[in-house]
């Protein structure tokens, strides 16, 4: 999806995502009394949704002989990109259309537990054949996504294995930086199987020391995991990559001009996966992280994005050619994890240098400053029972998996207060994990002070330490969970709850 804003805004973008919009099929009482207030100022405000998003089965030709079927937004994939404005509430019909219910995650966005879209917090679902209408008011500006949040466990159809991941981007009063036109890119894995012991991208964050007390706990239970008899815990590996849902070389490439500044708003789709990009002859001057606008717009030669993370930056087109913009594992790339970049009046095979190697280093993007004391600091502890659970890992939080069963929150906060995570990894993965309703601050990464980051995804590195800071300002149940599809349905999540 390349998109030249100026003439989508002269299309009218707005009008071309709202044709869906139908009179309503069931109307729901007003949520709250901010719904009741915008229903009685403007009874049609409830007659037409503003966004239809359809949830069926559906093709993806991710090549002309490369096609599969999964589940989708509105038949597409990605889901439409939605175009929000930050605090003007928007009403959004989602029909279901499949067999089985559904939840339609707004991440990144702090919206109340009757639309957030997780079952766990207490979202009611979207009945198969059934729809939902709701109402939110967006926020915060910048780039956002909603995708499907359910927990697939073994059956890889479903959840994010699917199709179902759509891009929002929340219109911010003021842009972050000067560019000329925007792309977005979803990053998105397809056919995923099953198996022993994964191929893990390891080398990613920049901080590798380790913390001997953690590193000692999950070596010794791994070693003891194997003395039992027990092979490694499955993990997910995948057929086919695409971008926009296009394997490389398979659809439109990127069409620039020499000297334009092109803004990125890349997303990682995908249920499991850490990715890179990079674009030889190129590098990215990041703006945001997780759409939210940095205390330092840093320059780096690549990018590399946990499951779920976001990243816009800026790339000056200086370098004429004809260039693959793709994924550093040459097996991945290989499959399709990228797409072609193409200069006017240039021609000939697409380009693939690959870059030096680099680590991501969150904190070159934040002050070097410790953030004040939180109220309160919660200590969590992340570890792997490896192949507990016939063959899945199980990943505990303190100790517990979470269970569906028993959903008891693990966490009570108090409005208003300001609390630190400090999280500690005894298991060599590195952990996208994410805080629902919430965005926090980064204030230490592998013993290093820093502020200003604002994020709701944040990759912990194997046996590393993290902390980030929050603001209980959004009361009810909220999730937090490795963003690894596979960690987050065996174990890995927990409840926080405050009036
Ligand atoms: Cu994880």
């Amino acid at each position: 999806m390349t998109i030249d804003r100026r003439s989508l805004l002269s299309l009218g973008l707005a009008g071309a995502l709202a044709g869906a919009a139908r009179p309503a099929e069931a109307q729901l009482p007003p949520t709250s009394p901010e719904d009741a207030v915008a229903a009685q100022a403007d009874p049609n405000h409830r007659a037409r949704a503003d966004h239809t998003i359809r949830i069926a089965t559906g093709l993806v030709e991710l090549a002309s002989d490369h096609i599969v079927s999964t589940k989708l937004y509105n038949g597409e994939f990605p889901g439409p990109l939605l175009r929000l404005k930050e605090g003007e509430r928007v009403v959004i019909d989602i029909h279901n259309d499949t067999d089985t219910p559904e939840q339609l995650h707004w991440h990144g966005q702090a919206v109340p537990v009757d639309v957030d879209g997780a079952a766990e917090e207490g979202t009611p679902y979207i009945p198969a054949h059934g729809m939902r209408r709701i109402s939110f008011t967006p926020g915060p500006a910048g780039l956002r996504f909603y995708h499907t949040h359910l927990t697939p466990g073994s059956d890889l159809c479903n959840g994010q294995y699917s199709g179902q991941v759509g891009t929002v981007y929340i219109e911010p009063k003021r842009e972050a930086g000067r560019y000329d036109r925007e792309i977005f890119l979803v990053l998105k894995e397809f056919q995923p199987t099953l198996s022993r012991g994964g191929d893990m991208a390891s080398d990613v964050l920049a901080n590798t020391a380790r913390i001997k007390s953690l590193e000692e706990a999950g070596e010794s239970a791994m070693r003891a995991s194997m003395a039992s008899g027990k092979p490694h815990g499955y993990e997910v590996g995948y057929e086919a990559f695409s971008i926009n849902g296009r394997m490389l070389g398979h659809g439109e490439p990127i069409r620039v001009k020499q000297g334009e500044r092109v803004l990125f708003h890349v997303v990682n789709g995908s249920a499991t996966e850490i990715r890179s990009l990079a674009l030889p002859g190129h590098r990215f001057g990041v703006v945001a992280l997780d759409g939210n606008p940095l205390p330092n717009t840093a320059e780096v030669p690549l990018l590399w994005l946990g499951t779920a993370e976001r990243v816009s930056a800026i790339v000056e087109m200086k370098n004429p050619g004809v260039w693959v913009m793709g994924d550093l594992a040459d097996d991945d790339r290989g499959k399709g994890m990228g797409i072609v970049v193409e200069y006017a009046g240039r021609t000939g095979k697409p380009k693939w240098i690959k870059p030096m190697h680099y680590r991501w280093d969150y904190t070159i993007f934040g002050r070097q400053d410790t953030a004040a004391n939180p109220d309160e600091t919660f200590e969590m502890t992340f570890a792997k029972n490896n192949a507990a659970l016939d063959g899945f890992n199980e990943w505990t939080i303190n100790g517990a998996a979470f269970s569906m069963e028993r959903m008891v929150p693990m966490f009570r906060l108090q409005r208003g207060k300001r609390y630190r995570l400090r999280m500690r990894n005894a298991s060599d993965d590195i952990h996208p994990v994410h805080l629902h309703r919430h965005s926090f601050e980064l204030t230490r990464i592998g013993g290093k002070a820093t502020s200003g980051i604002i994020k709701d995804v944040v990759m912990l590195g194997g046996y590393q330490e993290l902390e980030v800071d929050f603001a209980a300002n959004n009361p009810g149940r909220s999730l937090f969970h490795c963003h690894q599809q596979l960690h987050m349905d065996f174990g890995f999540m927990a409840l926080f709850d405050y009036g």
